[in-house]
């Protein structure tokens, strides 16, 4: 079912600082930056490789307030790695199948992420205690 790691998400206080350090430190490069009101951050993707279905990224996650996921997240832990994203082909299926295993699903239906991709978080607390995302990626232009 999962095609492979679409992204890792990075809570940071400050967007701009982190897009600046992992630049210089790993050589990547920004290639979105986009404000999700819906999801409560400003964010940038940045490229590490391409795989089956779409690419591989690092997603830096500034809050746009303390009352938002990576807000709250931010005042408990502080900086650092706040979830997982797997690619999958087809989120609607993925989401029936794992939320029919008995893991609770945080959004009734796919939203919007970065990208064009669609997006939906299984609750840590099912999973190991860890924060997970699925991503579909929209198809390539062939
Ligand atoms: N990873 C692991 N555990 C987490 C967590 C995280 N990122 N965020 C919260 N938790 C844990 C908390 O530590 C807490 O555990 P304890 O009860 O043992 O202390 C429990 O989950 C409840 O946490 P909370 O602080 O009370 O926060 P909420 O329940 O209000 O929200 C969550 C937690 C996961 C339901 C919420 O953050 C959410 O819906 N997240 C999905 C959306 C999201 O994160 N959007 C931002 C990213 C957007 C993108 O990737 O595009
Ligand atoms: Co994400």
């Amino acid at each position: 079912m999962l095609l492979r790691i679409d992204h890792v998400g990075i809570a940071c206080e400050n967007l701009d600082e982190k897009i600046a350090y992992y630049e210089a430190t790993f050589g990547v490069t920004v290639v979105s930056r986009e404000v999700n009101e819906e999801q409560g951050v400003k964010e940038a993707m940045l490229h590490v490789a391409d795989g089956e279905g779409g690419g591989s990224y690092i997603q830096l996650l500034e809050p746009l307030g303390p009352d938002t996921p990576v807000g709250k997240f931010l005042a408990k832990r502080g900086e650092g790695l706040h979830h997982i994203a797997y690619g999958v082909r087809d989120i609607t299926a993925a989401m029936e199948q794992i939320g029919g295993s008995g893991v609770r699903l945080l959004d009734e239906r796919p939203r919007h992420g970065a990208m064009g991709t669609s997006i939906a978080f299984l609750h840590p607390k099912d999973v190991g205690g860890v924060l997970t995302e699925l991503v579909e990626s929209p198809p390539r232009p062939s």
